[in-house]
């Protein structure tokens, strides 16, 4: 990996988008390169929650422009979001393993689709969310469509996209785009503490929740009713189910597999 650090410990495993000099800006190996970690931390059967973050002062500035534009000729966007961006947040969603963005600077672009597609955000209180696609004449991409309408409703989102401003961390917060705010310096503690404990939890039961949660979007209440009966069926048959209950009754703390 070149254009990521990718490090697995303690059962967390941690994506880190490090081309500072471009504030974290995708070129196709970082988005190839990003969506094979993910593809890998899902496999890992170690792995039990994943982090992503940014080197330097940003999150990710979206798309690397100057990239692009040296290809301008035969470029195709809709081919170049196929191959690329579409299949790193599918893999996000995807992956039924609960994934921390840790948002430690501007998230702008397909880097805000990026840390949206995360299922908890921690943000310093120097990150920022932009949605800088029409600044540069076209529409959100990387998931912003499917998943900023459902996080802070369709005014605020649509907002976001015909303004491009910057949305501060407090106001993210305030909207109900990220969980927590914290001072910048405690941005990567907070979210490995939060990361170790997931990761001693019951990872099947969180990975069923991601799923259904996800499904039942485009589901009517009997549907998502007898989804979870199904689901449920699977957790309840799983080692975790049965610790827990046993942790329960016996007053003492459950020692989770992930199984
Ligand atoms: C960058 C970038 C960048 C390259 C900063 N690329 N170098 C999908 C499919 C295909 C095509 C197009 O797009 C998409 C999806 C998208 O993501 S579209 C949106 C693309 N992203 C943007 O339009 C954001 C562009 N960046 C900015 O607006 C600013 O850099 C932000 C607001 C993120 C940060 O501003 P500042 O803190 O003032 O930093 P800066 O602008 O001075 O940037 C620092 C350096 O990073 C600078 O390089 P330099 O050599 O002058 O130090 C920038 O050129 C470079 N950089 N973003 N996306």
């Amino acid at each position: 990996m070149e254009t990521i650090l990718y490090q697995v410990a303690d059962n967390i495993a941690t994506i880190t988008l490090n081309r500072p000099e471009t504030l974290n800006a995708f070129s196709d190996q970082m988005i190839d390169e990003t969506t094979s970690a993910l593809k890998q931390a899902g496999r890992d059967e170690a792995v039990r929650c994943v982090m992503i973050t940014g080197n330097g002062r940003a999150f990710s500035s979206g798309q690397d422009l100057a990239d692009v534009t040296a290809r301008a000729g035969s470029f195709s966007i809709g081919d170049h979001l196929r191959h690329g961006y579409n299949q790193l947040i599918t893999t996000m969603i995807a992956l039924e393993k609960p994934i921390i963005g840790a948002i430690n600077g501007v998230a702008a672009g397909a880097g805000c689709g990026v840390a949206l597609a995360a299922d908890l955000r921690i943000a310093s209180d120097r990150a920022s969310f932009m949605l800088a696609f029409s600044k540069v004449g076209l529409i959100p991409d990387s998931g912003v469509n499917w998943l900023l309408p459902r996080l802070v409703g369709y005014a605020r989102a649509y907002e976001m996209a015909i303004t491009a401003d910057k949305i501060p961390a407090a106001r993210a917060y305030e909207w109900g785009m990220v969980n927590r705010v914290v001072p910048h310096d405690q941005v990567w503690e907070t979210a490995v503490a939060w990361a170790t404990s997931l990761a001693a939890g019951p990872t099947l039961a969180y990975g069923l929740t991601k799923r259904i949660m996800h499904k039942t979007w485009d589901m009517s209440l009997p549907e998502a009713l007898a989804y979870e009966a199904y689901l449920q069926e699977v957790a309840g048959r799983s080692a975790d189910n049965k610790e827990g209950v046993r942790a329960f009754l016996e007053k003492r703390a459950a020692h989770f597999t992930g199984k």
